[in-house]
Parts: structure tokens; C-alpha cells; sequence
């Protein structure tokens, strides 16, 4: 991000008072910490926030706190001067209330962003996506504003960063996630906190329904994919949702031989979402992108109808195509 784009950043901030932050729905750590460490900063410029994500926090996240969090645009003011989008380039990304909402909204938006193959077309889009996570860019904006950091903040951003590179593992880690995450800890960013709330999650009920992931699980050899999937049905019978099958394409990802971990769970009859991750070995962006979905080079998904074997056979196929 150059200087420019940051002194527009807070400019546009500080001409504004009653500030909407957006982030993605099927929130994430990136998205949630970005947003509500955001959201915090700006509070310490006594700006009239509030921070809209369609779903719930997961169980896992919930040690991000924050006390304007709403889920409906009702519950805002109608002199909203300025949206924030964070952690997404489509806003289809953040539910069809706020795409609805955008169709009258003639103040200023800003999208502030990591992703790959931005879907928007916003003169004050920041996009970089040479940073490991959106928590960075909202580091870079605080940095330069000269906002004072806490303990909080730097623990939400810090979540952000540590979710999105899966603690420094995914291919996307560089120096410069290295040195802020260091800078976040010398702010007093609870690190412990973070790992025993994002790894020490796991319920018994998550245990059943991982089994019988496990159980549907199928390795191709030739794409080099671990591929499975999980039905409504299992979440029924398991009593669990879609926050206990999450980080399953990178578990898969884990394992030696698997070069792409598939995970594809059922969103209504025979309608599915696929999350796909990869360490580098094909740009999983253009893969989604054939399937109509988008992400980025090692984390993409998208929605797929049809029969689940059909699936795995046309990825499979796809994914040799592409190599
Ligand atoms: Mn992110």
C-alpha cells in the first residue's frame, strides 16, 4: 500500500462519524479480528462504529469481543457516512442484506483487502495482496493514524494474521507477517489465548462428525487431491454444524502425499460448498474460477449442484488439466 492510499485511508476515516464495518460472511478469524480490532481503533477516535456480519461467531472466536456487533442493518442509524469493507473483494461476500442496502447508499465506501481477482470496482479499494492477511493492512492504517494499540487490538489482529497463514505454516507467511506479528506481541497481543482458543476447540460431538468425514474420505493419485465431504444428514446426527467441519481441507492438506485438500459440505439437497487448499501446487484461484467461485492462489472455493461423485471426478480432471 503506498503512502498515498494510506493518507486517503485517513482522511476518509477522519471525515466521517457514523462508520459501518463490513467483513464476509462464514466469518473467520482474519475477517472477524480485521473488522472488530478495526472497529476499536476507530472507537479511540470517538467514532460512532458498528461492525455487520450476516452470521454468528464461531465457538472458537468468541474470545473476540466486541459490543456493536449486529447481524441486521435495522439495528443502524440512516446517516451511515462511510462502509468499511473488510476481508472480502465481492460484495456478495457479505450477504444479500448489504448488497440490497448498497443499491441506495450514495456515501462513501472504502474496501480494505488481501484477496486475489477483486470482484468490485471502488476508486477506494486497498487491495494488497502480498499481505498474509487483511489484520496486516488494518496494522498498517493504525500505525500510520497513530492510533494507540492495546492489548485487544493487537490480540484481534494477531488472530487474524495467525488463522490465515495457520500459524505461520501456509505458503503465504513472509517476513513481513513474521515482523508484525512480533510487533503485535511487543503490544501485548495474548498469544496463548489465541492458539488455546483456535486448537483446543474440539468437542466429542466434532470427533463424530470427523469420523465420518474420515470415513467418505478418498485420495486421487493422479491429482495428487485428499478429497471428502459431509452431508446435512451427518451434522444432523451428530448434532453439530458447519463451525465443527471448519479447517477440514487443511487437515487434509497436512498429510504427506496430499497436494490439495478438498472439503465439500452440503448447503441444501444435493448443493455443496467446496474449500479447496493447496501449499502452491496449482493457483487454486483459476481452478474455483472455472467452477464459478473465486479465492485466492492457496485457499478458494465455490458452490457446486449436482451429484458428489460427479464432483470429485470433474475437480480431479480439472486439477490435472491445470498442472
Ligand atoms: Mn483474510
Amino acid at each position: 500500500m503506498s503512502i498515498f492510499n494510506l493518507e486517503k485511508i485517513s482522511s476518509l476515516i477522519l471525515n466521517s462519524h457514523n462508520i459501518l464495518i463490513v467483513s464476509h460472511y462464514d466469518p473467520d478469524g482474519d475477517a472477524l479480528g480485521s473488522s472488530i480490532g478495526l472497529y476499536k481503533a476507530l472507537n479511540k477516535l470517538k467514532k460512532n462504529c458498528y461492525v455487520y456480519n450476516r452470521d454468528k461467531i464461531p465457538d472458537y472466536l468468541s474470545f473476540i469481543k466486541c459490543s456493536n456487533l449486529i447481524d441486521c442493518l435495522s439495528k443502524i442509524p440512516n446517516d451511515i457516512d462511510l462502509i468499511i469493507f473488510v476481508d472480502l473483494n465481492d460484495f456478495e461476500r457479505a450477504g444479500s442484506e448489504i448488497e440490497k442496502y448498497m443499491l441506495s447508499f450514495k456515501n462513501n465506501i472504502m474496501v480494505i483487502d488481501h484477496h486475489q481477482n477483486p470482484k468490485i470496482d471502488s476508486k477506494n479499494a486497498f487491495i494488497e495482496t502480498s499481505c498474509s492477511a487483511t489484520a496486516i493492512l488494518i496494522f498498517k492504517i493504525i500505525d500510520h493514524m497513530q492510533i494507540d494499540m492495546d492489548k485487544e487490538l493487537a490480540t484481534n489482529l494477531l488472530t487474524g494474521i495467525i488463522t490465515d497463514t495457520s500459524s505461520f505454516k501456509n505458503s503465504n507467511t513472509n517476513s513481513q507477517s513474521l515482523d508484525i506479528a512480533s510487533k503485535l506481541l511487543d503490544f501485548g497481543a495474548d498469544l496463548s489465548l489465541i492458539n488455546s482458543s483456535i486448537y483446543n476447540d474440539k468437542s466429542i460431538k466434532r470427533i463424530n462428525l470427523e469420523k465420518k468425514i474420515l470415513s467418505n474420505f478418498l485420495f486421487d493419485n493422479n491429482s495428487k487431491t485428499g478429497f471428502s465431504y459431509c452431508t446435512l444428514q451427518d451434522y444432523e446426527e451428530t448434532n453439530t454444524t458447519k463451525e465443527d467441519s471448519e479447517g477440514m481441507a487443511n487437515y487434509f492438506l497436512h498429510h504427506m502425499e496430499v497436494m490439495i485438500g478438498v472439503f465439500v459440505r452440503e448447503i441444501d439437497d444435493k448443493s455443496w460448498k467446496v474449500s479447496l487448499r493447496s501449499n502452491g501446487y496449482i493457483d487454486l484461484s483459476k481452478l474455483a474460477n472455472i467452477f464459478g467461485g473465486g479465492g485466492h492462489k492457496n485457499a478458494a472455493g465455490f458452490k457446486y449442484s449436482g451429484e458428489i461423485e460427479d464432483l470429485r471426478k470433474d475437480l480431479n480432471n480439472k486439477i490435472i488439466n491445470e498442472k
